[in-house]
């Protein structure tokens, strides 16, 4: 099978994480599981940026030396990754493994003549860690976050990012599937239609940073550094003697996920430094939309935080998981209230899903002891509600392979629950408490079978997003197979004897309820 290679942003740690930070990492996550259940070798990377300004204020606001401060503050990004089921590798900027190859590479493009030095003149906001041309500055305020810009003139060190520009170009127009979603890919084509500077890639008015090799009055810029993590990450080094197979076998990247606030360094500067290396481009940089709270950006400096950890207490990680994930479409903003959160859980995780399982236990149990039947579908069933159903799961692994490639998160849930709501119309319309009154045993062994064996199918479509939840009902059916291995759509069904999956005799108990309902 393949490889997958999927990046989050690293996370600034001038504060702890908030929900924006968690919607990236957890889309990252259901990728990677995804691709894992498909048997792919996957490298999921997520991480901190801990060099910069931003976070230099931040110690120093603490009262605290700049290393202690990222020591402490990586630890609630890990813990809250640990508590919502990241499974991830984890790359900080401070570690010696990330800041020499930071420092290879800048030595590396300093021959190559692709970074001169020169003397930068001009705005820099320390918030967004961006310098800013003096067109785009109005009243002294930085055009993304409105904060005060500072006049800076020093010397700088420049990376020829317009010499790539072209090249970029063209690879943008000839890869349709390189910037998404579209509308993203259209901003980054008129933006370089517009011209774009070679970009101020060093400092000498902070000392925080990695030094520049060989003039350590410089310190690398921030984003430079910070967008090497990608590589170094999987043991990249310029040179290739020292460069851990990991590299080779996970390069390129197959999708950054970002949001759309760093789309322009992602899109262009990063894709201009790996041209200059002579290393491939990601295969997809997919930039999602913004999650808002009264149409503002969630983010602590706006004063509009919601702490993922309270959410998390309330509703527990799979919960969370579901709701971000189903709740809006992945490339666009999303306005979040713990309103919709609430209704969205009672409706499809309590009701829906909770509801299915609960009640096929109930009547497994009156009906066998909680042992799963053995059905004998007959020819006939072909044209029923039964070979309905079996349709629609086979239909299922598809749908989400099509999906997931273009990270429609929220269809891939759509889709499954079109199959849970299925499954419930199903008890309705077989009414297995009158097969069991009229004695008409075969048919409820049918039925009985294809609930569980349905509910055994949801558990692996939803071990991706909800990987806890998945496990619980995996061991509530009694299933043995492997929960985490993607089930294949099959081309055709002739008999729906074929389809036997969950094995006849497992056990499947009565649990507790799934989802509790919470008080709306
Ligand atoms: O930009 N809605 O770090 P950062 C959705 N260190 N996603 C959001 C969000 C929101 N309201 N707020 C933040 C940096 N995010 C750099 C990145 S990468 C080489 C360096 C998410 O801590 C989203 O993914 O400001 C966004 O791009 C990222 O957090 C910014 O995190």
């Amino acid at each position: 099978m393949g490889k997958f290679y999927v990046t989050t942003p690293i996370y600034y740690v001038n504060d702890v994480p908030h929900v924006g930070h968690a919607y990236s990492t957890i889309a990252a996550d259901v990728l990677s599981r995804f691709y894992r259940s498909l048997d792919y070798d996957v490298f999921f990377l997520t991480g901190t940026d801990e060099h910069g300004q931003k976070v230099a204020k931040a110690a120093e606001e603490r009262g605290l030396d700049v290393q202690k401060h990222v020591d402490e503050m990586v630890v609630p990004f890990k813990e809250l990754w640990k508590r919502l089921e990241i499974d991830s590798g984890f790359i900080r900027t401070t570690e010696k493994r990330h800041e020499i190859v930071v420092q290879a590479i800048f030595e590396k493009l300093r021959e190559k003549g692709d970074i001169y030095p020169g003397k930068y003149e001009g705005w820099y906001c320390i918030f967004e860690e961006t310098f800013y041309p003096e067109s785009q500055i109005e009243e002294g305020k930085c055009p993304e976050c409105s904060r005060e810009v500072k006049w800076v003139s020093e010397d700088s060190y420049f990376f020829k990012t317009s010499n790539y520009i072209p090249r970029l170009h063209k690879h943008i127009e000839e890869n349709p599937d390189f910037i998404m979603p579209k509308s993203r890919r259209n901003e980054v084509l008129s933006y370089i239609e517009s011209g774009v500077q070679d970009v101020s890639v060093s400092r000498t008015a902070i000392k925080w940073g990695v030094k520049v090799p060989g003039d350590e009055k410089h310190v690398v810029y921030v984003w430079f550094d910070a967008l090497i993590n990608y590589l170094s990450g999987i043991g990249y080094h310029p040179d290739k003697k020292k460069q851990d197979p990991n590299f080779k076998k996970f390069w390129p990247a197959d999708v950054h996920i970002i949001g759309k606030d760093i789309l322009k360094f992602h899109a262009v500067i990063w894709p201009a430094m790996l041209m200059a290396l002579g290393e491939d481009l990601p295969k997809m940089i997919f930039a999602h939309g913004f999650l808002t709270v009264g149409g503002e950006k969630i983010s602590k400096s706006r004063g509009k935080v919601i702490d993922p950890n309270e959410l998390i207490d309330k509703y527990g990680a799979d919960a969370y998981r579901y709701f971000f994930m189903s709740q809006f479409t992945f490339g666009l903003d999303g306005e979040y209230t713990e309103e919709t959160m609430i209704k969205r859980i009672n409706a499809d995780l309590a009701n829906d899903l909770g509801n299915l399982v609960h009640r096929t236990a109930n009547m497994m149990k009156k009906y066998y002891e909680g042992n799963v039947p053995n059905p004998k579908y007959s020819q006939s069933d072909k044209e029923g509600l039964t070979r309905d159903i079996k349709i629609q799961i086979n239909g299922i692994p598809n749908h989400l392979k099509r999906y997931l490639k273009v990270l429609d998160f929220s269809k891939s849930l759509a889709a499954i629950w079109h199959t849970i709501s299925l499954l419930n119309k199903y008890i309705e319309d077989m009414a297995p408490w009158q097969l069991h009154k009229e004695e008409r045993n075969d048919e409820l062994a049918k039925v009985m079978y294809t609930l569980a064996d349905g509910i055994r199918a949801v558990a692996q479509f939803i071990y991706p997003f909800m990987p806890q939840t998945a496990e619980k009902i995996w061991k509530q059916i009694g299933a043995t197979g492997d929960l985490k291995r993607f089930p294949e759509t099959k081309p055709d069904i002739k008999d729906l004897n074929d389809w036997v999956v969950l094995k006849p005799g497992s056990n499947f108990k009565i649990a507790e309820p799934l989802f509790p309902r919470i008080e709306e």
